[in-house]
């Protein structure tokens, strides 16, 4: 581990403290714990601790962004509201996330079960392997949550206690920043406006009716308070192992609009389209996994649509509403991925970068006409009918 031997031993000794858990009695005693850093993630530490064949996951959240740096603050108490939301997931959805151990307040470090087999899923689609199973998975569980915390569904005791424990907290803050602000505004300096792309950038930033629909996405994800939502469900906060998966980093947890996560999801699908429709070698192979892609977005929406009964209002009304806000919230992320601060490793070459902003910007033009996950397809991707 990188951090030294100050953090080696906070940890050995916040291992000992837990040692009466079950999962984490072989950590007591003389010290031969293996500490690794296995984190890629743009926010926090996670380290895999080894001992006598027992191993877990610790997770600890330095004051500020790590991948922007010092000069960015950040709340660390973060890990509490992931551990919050790791016990309800895991109580609503079972075997959908890691089983959470504990959250050490002191210490501000989140434990967890290891998925030692799991590999992260964004990584995966990259290099063209996915389980249509997986991906049924991940929208039933998903589904699940929503459904089972959905306003329409619960007592309005049950939904205060939600809100209580889940706030708005300064992630929610950050996402309003960074996917729905700063990416809309071309003289923040936190955006990535590389020179690959500075002919695709009028489309953007030279369009009221873009830069209008953005901030009404941002009103939706600020005001839409209907169930417990995931906040950052892009592929690489799924870890997968065949047709499993698992659901990890749950600390921009809050009480949103269910159509946020799956817009990011289907966004986060696109990515991983474009990517591999602008490899040129092999290109069957290639384009066969794209087209994998598109009925991965097809199956999320229909399998999570089984899960997620609730509605207010008018059944149908209520879901073409939801389809809408999907467009809205997937035009969003599939422009910030690419401006913004935080680029995804799917989009690899200009075009592919190219296409992902065209894409948002034609879902946030055309997100009101969109009701369906076909006709969302259609307008992101250019497909005919
Ligand atoms: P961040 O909050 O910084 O985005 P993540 O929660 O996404 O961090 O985790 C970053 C990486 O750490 C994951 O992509 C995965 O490789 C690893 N990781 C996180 N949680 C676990 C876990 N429970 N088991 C195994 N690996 C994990
Ligand atoms: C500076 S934005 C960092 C991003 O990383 C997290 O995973 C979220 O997606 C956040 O928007
Ligand atoms: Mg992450």
């Amino acid at each position: 581990m990188e951090s030294g031997d100050k953090d080696h031993a906070m940890f050995i000794d916040l291992l000992d403290k837990y040692s009466q858990l079950d999962q984490l009695k072989s950590f007591s005693g003389p010290d031969t714990t293996v500490l690794t850093s296995v984190g890629d993630g743009n926010l926090n530490d996670v380290i895999r601790a080894k001992k006598s064949g027992q191993s877990i996951i610790l997770k600890r959240a330095p004051p500020y962004i790590k991948c922007l740096g010092p000069e960015y603050p950040l709340d660390p108490s973060r890990g509490q509201t992931e551990f919050d939301a790791l016990c309800v997931f895991s109580d609503l959805a079972p075997r959908s996330v890691p089983q959470p151990y504990f959250y050490d307040k002191e210490s501000r470090t989140l434990c967890m079960k290891d998925l030692l087999k799991y590999k992260d899923f964004r990584k995966q689609l990259i290099s063209g392997v996915c389980s249509m199973a997986a991906v049924k998975k991940l929208a039933r569980d998903i589904g699940k949550v929503h459904n089972k915390t959905h306003v329409a569904k619960i007592s309005e005791k049950r939904f205060s206690e939600y809100k209580n424990k889940f706030q708005d907290t300064e992630l929610v803050t950050l996402t309003e920043q960074y996917i729905f602000t700063k990416p809309f505004d071309k003289c923040d300096a936190t955006n990535k406006l590389t020179d690959d792309i500075s002919s695709s950038l009028p489309q953007l930033y030279d369009d009221p009716r873009v830069l209008d629909v953005a901030k009404d996405m941002k009103h939706i994800f600020l005001t839409k308070k209907e169930c417990l939502v995931h906040g950052d469900l892009h592929t690489g906060s799924v870890m997968v192992d065949g047709a499993n998966t698992k659901i990890i980093d749950l600390e921009f947890a809050y009480m949103g609009p269910p159509a946020f996560d799956i817009g990011l999801l289907l966004a986060n699908y696109i990515f991983s389209y474009y990517g591999h429709m602008s490899i040129p070698e092999d290109h069957d192979r290639h384009r066969k996994f794209a087209q994998l892609m598109i009925e991965a977005c097809k199956v999320t929406v229909n399998k999570y649509l089984k899960e997620m009964k609730s509605f207010v209002g008018e059944l149908q009304s209520y879901q073409d509403k939801l389809l809408s806000e999907m467009a809205g919230f997937a035009g969003c992320e599939l422009i910030r991925r690419v401006v913004g601060a935080a680029p995804v490793e799917d989009l690899h070459s200009p075009y592919s970068k190219q296409d992902a902003l065209g894409a948002g910007v034609r879902l946030l033009l055309g997100r009101h006409n969109i009701t369906t996950v076909d006709k969302l397809l259609v307008i992101a991707l250019m497909l005919t009918h």
